[in-house]
């Protein structure tokens, strides 16, 4: 019954035809086991991931365009359900979320799509882009055989591809989307939690198929995808990897460009020859469509960023860096590499290949038939090259490298080759702007703040806030009589508060204690310090903040965030009090949020110093500043090098939260990832921030007047922030590199 072949697919007439008529071109997509067929047309597919939020639309048509001309035929981008549907029923497809305006300007590229539903996707995207509402439908659990979880990703599936039928945008309709996913990265899983696992592969996977939208589903890391859905590898290398079934092409549906960063951790690094090795290697063993992951990473904005403190940049080292500029060495050896394959084509798609070993760590791999051939020599040797004969003819491979040989003759791509290495990409002082910053203080929020909640005990922080903010006050009185407050040998007593995380600032009687943070890999943190107490009745204020909330894990609705407890206090005359079943008062949020401070109304709200009475170093500031947009469209960047953290916004959008994070030393053995790379030493960034510079989007500029908001959590130095142009050095547009014309 699953089972469906190239012949009924087409038998159905499910799946269009084409119209040479009229000027909407309907093409059927199907697919066997060599590659996808597009109108009978089997193709080999390079593909790249951006995801439309990431960037703004203005950036959109040169995003598009770069990769175009980077030899991309396919945009490949996840659905983002949690900003799509803010709040049950309620959809919001604007700016940023235009989904429908991004897949046209993909089609008016001549460019396919590959559209991620999921819409489960993980994606270092807040909650894995399920919206937090969800976790609060009674009885729900996340991504198993459970009725009130289907029903909701029913209807939020139905809704995407309702829309997309919609705006004729399937390929079957004449659109530019070749296929589509479902659910993602849900093999492990599924073997995780078992027998209801699979029961829940089998129904999204009829789902699914009912909604006919006539192209190919995949399902990618999910080695049970039932037929008809394509089952698909991510990783750095997948050219072990096999299709469950003869009847499918291999296709890479993430191929790890780089990777990203979170805040405290190294700046991922992945060399261009081993990601073009692990491309080449794909290919040669009978691979039919690669997608980079990401081809343009872009920024977090907002709060979009999940936990475990994820950062701001999305830059993911991608061929096209987050500011839309293109990344060389990275892009332009990408393009020859896809030119190559592109001239390979015809004889990748018309056989499958010979493999010979003619040495120690040597394979040929022939695609030969009477109209065409190709052939790939690789030298699989870490450390050495090799000279290989092949055909009467001499070749020369690096270690660690692949030859493409569209004709069997002429080397025209090496993967370890990289003719053009590019300039390094700056960030440049603007300097004729300086910033006259003014500051506002948040106040420290006690139980005497009259509109806060009240209950026993600890509740868990996204109970309480919904995510509506990263802050929550937990708030609690303590009375000391005036026989107390010392240790029996006339010591402070401790304070000691447990907390599932993410970041916890402790106040007590208005005055910071001290601040804890979790790490990116275990958010769980305990503060534990010395407290002086008053006589009479002490003010204990913890300020509990998230920094993004989980995206992947089994279940990972079920994660807690906040004070749980214990909160206790040590070494009083009575021995150790426990607070955590006390009386607690909560606040959602910041005075400052409430005021909406980071709009132009809402910072004429209250009173702003500044000049020589400016606030520094001081705990939960608020600063602003008005500044013109310098001149030219080059992309800005505010450095954020002397500030602790926080959240930063122009003229009312949010720029994303900074956390310059210095990167712990010994911290940097992994940032170079990939394979043979994969314990080498640190290459960027090593005791620097994980993130020193934030995106501004020109888009959010306007000539002059413009607002920019900050607020500072631990205390920094405002007047060292300053704004840069970014400068790429990409020699090979302009410069040295012939241009290679596009497919
Ligand atoms: C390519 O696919 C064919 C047909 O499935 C198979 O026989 C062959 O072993 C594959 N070759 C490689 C190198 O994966
Ligand atoms: C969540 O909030 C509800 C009330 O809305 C409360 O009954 C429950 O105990 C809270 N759960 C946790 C874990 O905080
Ligand atoms: C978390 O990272 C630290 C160092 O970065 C490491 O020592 C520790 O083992 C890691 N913990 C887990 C659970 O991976
Ligand atoms: C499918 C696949 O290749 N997965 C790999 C992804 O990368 C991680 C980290 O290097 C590997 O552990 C996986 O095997």
């Amino acid at each position: 019954m699953w089972r469906i072949n190239n012949n009924v697919f087409l038998l159905m007439g499910l799946w269009a035809f084409i119209s040479s008529s009229s000027s909407t071109v309907f093409a059927s997509v199907t697919y066997d086991g060599k590659s996808l067929i597009i109108n009978g047309q089997r193709r080999i597919l390079i593909s790249g991931s951006i995801h439309y939020p990431r960037s703004t639309p203005q950036m959109w048509p040169d995003l598009i365009q770069k990769a175009k001309n980077g030899g991309l035929d396919v945009i490949q981008t996840y659905v983002f359900w949690n900003a799509h549907e803010p709040t049950p029923g309620n959809y919001y497809f604007e700016g940023r979320y235009d989904l429908v305006g991004f897949l046209k300007l993909i089609q008016q590229a001549g460019l396919y799509a590959h559209l991620r539903i999921g819409p489960y996707v993980c994606a270092e995207w807040n909650f894995g882009g399920f919206p937090v509402w969800l976790k609060y439908i009674p009885g729900i659990e996340f991504r198993t055989d459970n009725q009130p979880f289907k029903a909701a990703m029913q209807k939020f599936t139905r809704k995407i591809v309702h829309l997309m039928k919609s705006e004729n945008l399937f390929a079957s309709q004449g659109g530019p989307i070749i296929l589509s996913q479902i659910e993602n990265e849900y093999g492990p899983i599924e073997w995780e939690i078992g027998a209801p696992g699979k029961a829940y592969t089998k129904w999204f996977s009829r789902m699914a198929v009912g909604l006919n939208t006539g192209i190919p589903w995949v399902m990618c890391k999910q080695e049970t995808a039932p037929d008809p859905f394509i089952d698909t590898c991510n990783g750095f290398y997948c050219e072990k990897f096999k299709p469950n079934n003869n009847n499918k092409p291999k296709m890479f549906t993430e191929n790890w460009t780089g990777w990203y960063t979170a805040f405290g951790g190294p700046v991922p690094y992945r060399p261009v020859e081993d990601l073009a090795y692990s491309v080449a290697r794909f290919i040669q063993n009978n691979g039919s469509f690669v997608n980079y992951y990401m081809y343009h990473g872009g920024t977090n904005f907002g709060r979009t960023a999940a936990g475990l403190f994820v950062t701001t940049s999305y830059d993911y080292d991608a061929p096209i860096d987050e500011y839309g500029l293109i990344r060389e060495p990275k892009w332009s050896h990408l393009r020859s590499m896809h030119k190559a394959i592109k001239q390979a084509e015809p004889a990748l798609l018309s056989a499958y290949p010979t493999v010979t070993w003619p040495g120690n760590n040597l394979e040929v791999h022939v695609f030969e038939s009477k109209t065409a051939c190709a052939a790939f020599l690789a030298n699989y040797d870490p450390k050495s090259s090799a000279a290989m004969k092949f055909r009467n003819r001499k070749y020369n491979l690096p270690a660690w490298s692949v030859s493409i040989l569209p004709d069997c003759k002429t080397e025209v791509f090496n993967t370890a080759k990289v003719l053009n290495k590019g300039g390094l990409a700056k960030m440049i002082p603007v300097n004729d702007l300086s910033f006259s910053w003014q500051s506002y203080i948040e106040q420290t929020v006690t139980t005497d703040d009259a509109d806060t909640l009240q209950m026993q005990g600890m509740w868990e922080q996204l109970n309480v806030t919904r995510d509506s903010s990263d802050y929550l006050w937990y708030l609690t009185d303590v009375n000391i009589h005036s026989n107390e407050g010392f240790l029996k040998n006339g010591q402070d007593p401790i304070l000691k508060v447990m907390s599932a995380g993410h970041v916890l600032h402790v106040f007590v009687n208005g005055k910071l204690l001290g601040t804890v943070y979790g790490t990116s890999n275990d958010t769980r943190l305990t503060f534990s310090d010395g407290l002086k107490l008053a006589a009479g009745v002490n003010k204990i204020s913890l300020l509990s903040v998230t920094v993004g909330l989980p995206n992947t894990g089994l279940h990972f609705e079920r994660y807690s965030s906040g004070v749980l407890g214990p909160v206790t206090i040590e070494g009083l005359d009575e021995g150790t009090r426990d607070l955590t079943e006390h009386q607690w008062s909560y606040k959602v949020g910041l005075k400052g949020e409430s005021l909406s401070l980071h709009t132009d109304s809402g910072s004429s709200s209250v009173e702003w110093i500044g000049g020589s009475l400016l606030v520094q170093k001081q705990p939960l500031t608020w600063y602003k500043a008005i500044f013109d947009a310098p001149t030219g469209d080059d992309p800005l960047a505010f450095d954020m090098k002397t500030m602790g953290k926080g959240e930063i916004w122009v003229n009312g959008q949010s720029i994303g939260r900074h956390w310059p994070a210095y990167i712990a030393s010994g911290n940097c053995n992994d940032c170079n990832y990939g394979g043979i790379f994969s314990d080498s030493k640190c290459v960027t960034n090593c005791g620097e921030p994980s993130q020193r510079w934030y995106h501004v989007p020109r888009a959010w500029l306007k000539p002059t007047g413009n607002l920019a908001v900050v607020f500072e959590e631990l205390g920094g130095d405002p007047t060292g922030i300053s704004l840069a142009r970014r400068s790429s050095g990409e020699v090979g547009i302009n410069g040295s590199l012939e241009m290679v014309s596009t497919v």
